[in-house]
């Protein structure tokens, strides 16, 4: 593979709730030793995963996978209330790696429903994430998706609804969902802005930015991170192909084929690594880097995990 330009986005790669949430895991593996058990996967990137089970994190699917009294950690994209009461039922220790954009809208659901609204989450069905929203105030809270489903959604007083969304949410679909939920709601409430976070607006903005120059996109991410998806979705929406790629092995030729410049990015939860590995083997006389943004935040550790010698 040989191209003459390649562009490369920025930002791209960890977020500080990605960062966050592997150091955590790192630590707990350096101070207890393992097998340290994880609830779901720490972040949405198989890489990631694979990494940390190297060194003896354990991760399972639901904690009842997990021995009484041990360790568990919360993944970064949160949990319901009734999985924290489980935990404690259990007696395990937990070391909680929510992120805390996702505490920040918990809190909004627990509000919005406490001041007697109907909460309306603007998400993915299924997604993790969305799943813990829920579970905050579940016969208050109704899911929507698309603009279909707010056409449909009937609400015990159209008065008092609120809305939120995940964290994770393409800007533009989103933007459509939320007027369609103003229009039918004129008194719709919810967050001073959108709880869309800074790291997936500044990727999608990255993303837009290269996609208007680049003659195809490849996104560095797992197939089950949402966020890397809307990067792909939000090339696309420019009129760019583009493509998601767990490492530089899912590169295909014929993507290739007659484009002189290949636009690079990658989801919050994907190490950077991959994107050097990815524009090595795209062999470019010209690296590029676009930046849209830059990005200085930091989010403290538990308090649990914050003394290894040696470590800042
Ligand atoms: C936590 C949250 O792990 P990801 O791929 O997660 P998504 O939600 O995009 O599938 O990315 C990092 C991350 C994003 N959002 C972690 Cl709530
Ligand atoms: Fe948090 Fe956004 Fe990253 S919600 S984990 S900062 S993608």
């Amino acid at each position: 593979m040989a191209f003459p330009v390649v562009l490369l986005a920025s930002p791209r790669s960890f977020c500080a709730g990605v960062e966050r949430a592997i150091d955590i895991v790192d630590r707990l593996l350096d101070q207890r030793g393992g097998p340290i058990h994880v609830r779901k996967q720490i972040v949405h990137n198989s890489h990631v995963v694979t990494d940390l089970e190297a060194r003896g994190a354990v991760f399972v699917d639901e904690l009842d996978a997990v021995p009484d009294g041990a360790t568990v950690v919360f993944s970064a994209h949160g949990v319901s209330p009734a999985v924290r009461e489980e935990a404690a039922r259990r007696g395990l220790d937990v070391i909680d790696a929510t992120c805390p954009l996702v505490t920040k809208v918990h809190a909004e659901a627990k509000r919005y429903a406490a001041r007697g609204d109907t909460v309306v989450l603007i998400g993915h069905a299924g997604h993790e994430e969305v799943e813990g929203t829920l579970g905050e105030a579940p016969s208050r809270t109704v899911l929507v998706e698309t603009v279909a489903d707010v056409e449909e959604l009937e609400v015990a007083d159209p008065t008092r609804v609120s809305y939120l969304t995940q964290t994770t949410l393409a800007m533009d679909d989103t933007a459509e969902v939320l007027a369609a939920l103003r229009e039918k709601f004129p008194a719709l409430r919810g967050p001073s802005s959108v709880d869309i976070c800074y790291a997936s607006t500044n990727r999608q903005d990255a993303v837009r930015e290269i996609a208007r120059e680049a003659d195809v996109v490849l996104v560095v991410g797992s197939p089950n991170s949402s966020n890397s998806v809307r990067l792909v979705e939000t090339a696309r929406r420019m009129g760019t192909p583009a493509h998601l790629i767990d490492d530089v092995s899912g590169i295909r030729e014929d993507w290739l084929d007659g484009t002189r410049v290949v636009g690079v990015s990658a989801g919050a939860s994907a190490p950077p690594r991959l994107v050097d590995e990815v524009v090595e083997a795209l062999g470019a006389w010209d690296v590029q880097v676009r930046e849209t943004a830059r990005e200085t935040i930091r989010f403290t550790l538990p308090a649990a995990v914050r003394a290894t010698p040696g470590r800042s």
